[in-house]
């Protein structure tokens, strides 16, 4: 059961070839009814066990284990072959009514990939068009086949200049006319195709993290088809709300991350610990995924954990603490925590890194306290 954009979780072949070639693919039935109901029940115990505040999905009890299916698991190697790497880039969306996160999701098109030799903030581009080695993954919990709410995705636009779609350069659009009776609209549209993805509960969307997106895409009742940029839409919205279908409940979902331990992800990891200064990093207090229990599932299922964000919060909160004149006997277990994930830190390109490991080892082998004061003065000045 494949068409253009979409597979069933068991045809790997059919998703790699839809990922390819076009940035995304519906893959459907990855999970039961069964499934899917502790999915919406372990959304709404976690948020409520972290304030609203949720962690990382794999330090989110009630939750780890979607990133972990082994559905989930065969997909994400089909699409990456070699070894596969989080890095703690996963969140949830949860209110249980609709609300803000629904009326308003995050509907700016955007790509997720950034990070060159030079610099961290550019968005990602090849200069052969080789295919960004990393992918997001989601999870809805509603229909959005039927109504409005769901993922809008540029067909292709994985590959490619970067100007197609405005990145750089006003992006190229085609005007037509849209009529609602007697109201007409003025509505461009991008040279790259755009799709709303009719996805349903159950299944998996995935996309490229270079390809571009937007969330919460509306479907006109007339033409529940056709995909908008979301400024035109929002323009025919604000006249004519009941043009189009509305959204069949909260956006509830969960969204993750695998990438491939290779440069254009190990400079992604980057941006994004960068993107959170260290101050503003408490989002990892919570954050656990380098615990035993967790460390125990990275390794049966031959996942490489990338922990920069942790470490970064970790350095911040010793280096507060420290100067705030705790004990050396509170300190203890951040410590050998903070040590120990310094001691495995292993970066996949040479650029913007963290610490230099090599430095590191050498202090550490005539003091751990010079080799801990090393890192934390090196990774808060970045
Ligand atoms: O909320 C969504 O459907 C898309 C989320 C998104 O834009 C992102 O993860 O970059």
């Amino acid at each position: 059961m494949s068409n253009l954009y979409s597979a069933s979780f068991d045809d790997l072949e059919s998703i790699r070839h839809i990922a390819e070639a076009h940035g995304f693919c519906l893959v459907k039935q990855v999970f039961s009814a069964g499934q899917m109901e502790q999915l919406e029940s372990g959304i709404a115990e976690d948020y409520a066990a972290f304030n609203g505040t949720c962690p990382e999905l794999m330090s989110c009890p009630s939750l780890s284990w979607v990133m972990v299916a082994p559905r989930v698991l065969d997909i994400a190697r089909i699409l990456l072959p070699g070894r596969i790497c989080y890095y703690g880039e996963s969140y949830l969306n949860y209110e249980d009514s609709i609300g803000p996160r629904t009326k308003s999701p995050f509907n700016t098109p955007h790509i997720d990939a950034r990070g060159s030799r030079e610099s961290l903030t550019p968005f990602w581009s090849s200069p052969t068009d080789s295919i960004f080695r990393g992918y997001r993954f989601a999870v809805y919990l509603q229909d959005y086949k039927n109504w409005s709410g769901g993922l809008m995705v540029g067909i292709g636009s994985h590959r490619g200049n970067l100007k197609q779609f405005g990145i750089g350069a006003p992006a190229k659009v085609e005007y037509k006319i849209l009529k609602f009776g007697d109201v007409a609209f003025t509505v461009g549209w991008p040279e790259t195709p755009l799709y709303n993805v009719p996805s349903e509960p159950g299944d998996l969307v995935i996309w490229n993290l270079r390809t571009l997106h937007s969330a919460g895409a509306r479907r006109l009742i007339a033409r529940p088809e056709m995909a908008m940029l979301p400024k035109f839409e929002e323009e025919i919205y604000e006249k004519l709300p009941k043009a189009f279908l509305p959204v069949p409940g909260p956006r509830n979902a969960v969204f993750f991350d695998y990438g491939n331990e290779v440069e254009e992800v190990d400079l992604y990891i980057k941006h994004r610990r960068f993107k959170h200064r260290p101050e503003e990093l408490v989002v990892a207090k919570d954050w656990c995924y380098d615990n035993d229990e967790i460390r125990t599932i990275f390794k049966t299922n031959n996942i490489t954990p990338r922990f920069d964000s942790i470490i970064t919060y970790l350095c911040s909160h010793f280096d507060k603490l420290r100067k705030n004149g705790a004990s050396n006997a509170d300190l203890f277990s951040m410590r050998a925590r903070l040590f120990a994930l310094l001691i495995e830190h292993k970066e996949f390109s040479p650029y913007f890194p963290l610490l230099s490991k090599e430095l590191f080892l050498e202090k550490a082998a005539k003091s751990q306290e010079d080799a801990l004061n090393y890192a934390v003065t090196t990774v808060l000045k970045k």
